[in-house]
């Protein structure tokens, strides 16, 4: 029912209470007993006197307080930010306590930051709005950095929570001491470590209107220790987020006069153009006006299957990149960029359309796309309802040895409705987008950021965002090692995720790419540097291991029964498919 509070010490006990009495309790009036504490530190830095009362410090002014860290949680979910993915440490103590006594929070432990910073990427990617995360210092950032990449390249907006030595403590250089702006500025669209408690809130409501400005943004705000833990301002509201910018009518009408240029126009789709209601437009005013319809190589989220307008995408080895845009003379841009190779070869360009292609841009990822395109449909005189649709196909069921073209027929025959689909499959999905066109409504998300190990954590966050859904993750074996403990978090949330490994048994990308380099024939050296194999991972073992039922294929009858498995029994499963 009491207590004192202790703020900035050193303390060296014992330490004599002093002052201390029985006083009525300023909230409710009954009588508590109240102490202030000297503190036998080198300097004395504050004495306060207070109470704890029902759960409350009780300042000495007879107001409530409470502390920045509980400050920040109350302004977060006054946000709308609700799920929090964390791996703390001690510098982020008080923000786990204040986690405990808010309401609304939901916490989501992952054993590995690069878990963290993906799952909050997934969330964003299936909600438009952000999850917090919560690291420990430059090391924790630092092991989140790969998916924050990612999400950055994804444009998904995510308030990046990373604790920081007290402020008076960062100047002795003790062990975690880092510069934690220098590592996430890279990563991030925004960062600001705050400077005191009574700042912290003001700034966590910053953050959130960094982090949902559109399209979505990284937001790392840094806490350190002191901030969190002294007396705070109470929750903040966030301001309003600024909404996306209109396109000028010069835009619409240049890409309606060079739609009516006829053939060889392309409109290149990307983020809110590769969702249904950006499709549907797209996909009016290519069949109006004779344009080609085409999306981004990676697309953070494209809605697919039966009854939408289908796209496809930008492959990636570039001979086959440019052998599809050859006849390309006008390129519009909606919400994507120019298209250009994922790497240098020699020999081989960079930008991917032909030369003397005209480029134009009708919305940047920024625009409303939306409201460019419904303008642009209403200029070429293009109706939605005319947009010709996928219709609904289920691909003869293959049986027998599995390969890539089986597995993609397999899919298409057994994506769930409204499944999300995150495709880290690299070379085994390269062929998987046509045989699952006709399947029932569903997301398809991809890695934007080429750092492999995003897939598993996007699902966990997807999953956490849409728990009605069935979450399928499509993962090359490889890349599923890079954020294994994903599983964890999987089984310990009970999340609906089916997660499917290919299991080559190597980096396959990557012996088609030394070619691609000019690296000549790999030798044994280069060879092992390509293989994973010698041992075998046991894939089945770890996600038992990790919680995770899981099961092996081997063939069409296996995966199918397999998949069944998987995308009806509650809770995740996975499945090694054996290549
Ligand atoms: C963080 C990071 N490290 C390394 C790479 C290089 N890399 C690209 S693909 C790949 C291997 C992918 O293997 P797997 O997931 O098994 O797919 P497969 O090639 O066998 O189809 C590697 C190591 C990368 N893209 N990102
Ligand atoms: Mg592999």
């Amino acid at each position: 029912m009491f207590d004192a509070t202790l703020h900035r010490l050193a303390l060296r006990p014992p330490v004599p209470p002093y002052l201390c009495g029985f006083l009525p309790c300023p909230s409710c009036h009954s009588i508590v007993f109240t102490a202030a504490f000297a503190y036998n530190a080198p300097t004395v830095v504050s004495v306060r006197l207070g109470v704890r009362h029902r759960g409350k410090y009780i300042g000495r002014r007879g107001k409530d307080t409470m502390n920045g860290a509980e400050s920040l949680v109350r302004t977060l979910v006054g946000g709308g930010v609700n799920v929090c993915f964390t791996n703390p440490g001690t510098s982020e103590m008080h923000f786990v306590a204040a986690l405990d006594k808010v309401e609304g929070m939901r916490c989501v432990l992952a054993l590995f930051e690069g878990v963290v910073t993906g799952a909050a990427d997934g969330y964003w990617r299936m909600l438009d709005r952000p999850a917090a995360t919560l690291l420990h210092l430059g090391p924790g950032l630092g092991n989140g950095l790969a998916n924050l990449h990612n999400a950055k390249k994804a444009n998904s907006g995510i308030v990046n929570i990373v604790g920081e030595h007290a402020s008076y403590h960062i100047k002795y250089d003790a062990p975690l001491t880092a510069d934690i702006e220098g590592i996430a500025r890279p990563v991030s669209h925004w960062v600001k470590t705050s400077t005191e408690a009574r700042m912290v809130a003001a700034d966590g409501a910053e953050a959130i209107a960094v982090a949902s400005t559109p399209p979505g943004q990284i937001a790392t705000l840094i806490l350190p220790g002191d901030t969190a833990w002294n007396e705070g301002s109470g929750p903040v509201t966030v301001s309003a987020i600024p909404r996306r910018a209109t396109v000028s009518e010069d835009a619409v009408q240049d890409a309606a006069r060079v739609l009516a240029q006829g053939a060889g126009t392309m409109l290149l789709l990307a983020g809110a153009g590769v969702r249904e209601r950006g499709l549907a437009l797209a996909g009016a005013i290519a069949h109006k006006t004779g344009a080609r319809l085409m999306a981004q190589g990676s697309n953070a989220r494209v809605q697919r299957g039966a009854g939408r307008v289908p796209v496809d995408r930008i492959p990636y080895p570039v001979p086959q990149a440019l052998n599809v845009l050859k006849d390309v003379q006008r390129l519009i841009l909606v919400g994507a960029r120019a298209p250009v190779a994922f790497f240098g070869y020699p020999n081989q360009p960079s930008i991917l359309t032909p030369e003397g292609c005209a480029i134009s841009t009708l919305a940047t990822l920024e625009d409303d796309i939306i409201g460019a395109l419904e303008r642009l449909a209403d200029a070429v005189g293009a109706n939605v309802q005319n947009a010709p649709v996928q219709q609904s196909f289920t691909p003869a069921m293959p049986s027998g040895a599995l390969d890539p073209d089986k597995i993609a027929a397999l899919l298409g025959n057994m994506i769930p409705e409204q499944a999300v689909v995150i495709d880290e499959s690299v070379t085994t999905g390269r062929g998987f987008y046509p045989l699952t066109a006709g399947a029932p409504p569903h997301d398809w998300l991809q890695n934007m950021g080429g750092s492999i190990g995003y897939g598993m954590p996007v699902a966990v966050g997807a999953a956490l965002a849409c728990p009605d859904r069935q979450i399928l993750a499509l993962i090359g074996d490889g890349s599923g090692m890079y954020t294994v403990q994903a599983l964890w978090t999987m089984a310990r949330e009970g999340l609906n995720i089916t997660a499917v490994i290919w299991a080559n048994r190597t980096y396959q990308i990557l012996k088609g790419e030394f070619d691609n380099v000019g690296a000549g024939r790999p030798g044994q050296k280069a060879k092992d540097m390509l293989e994973i194999g010698r041992p075998d991972l046991d894939w089945v073992a770890l996600a038992t291991g990790m919680g995770v039922p899981a099961g092996r294929a081997v063939d069409c009858e296996s995966l199918r029964k397999q998949l069944q498995r998987g995308l009806t029994e509650p809770g995740p499963y996975l499945i090694e498919v054996v290549l």
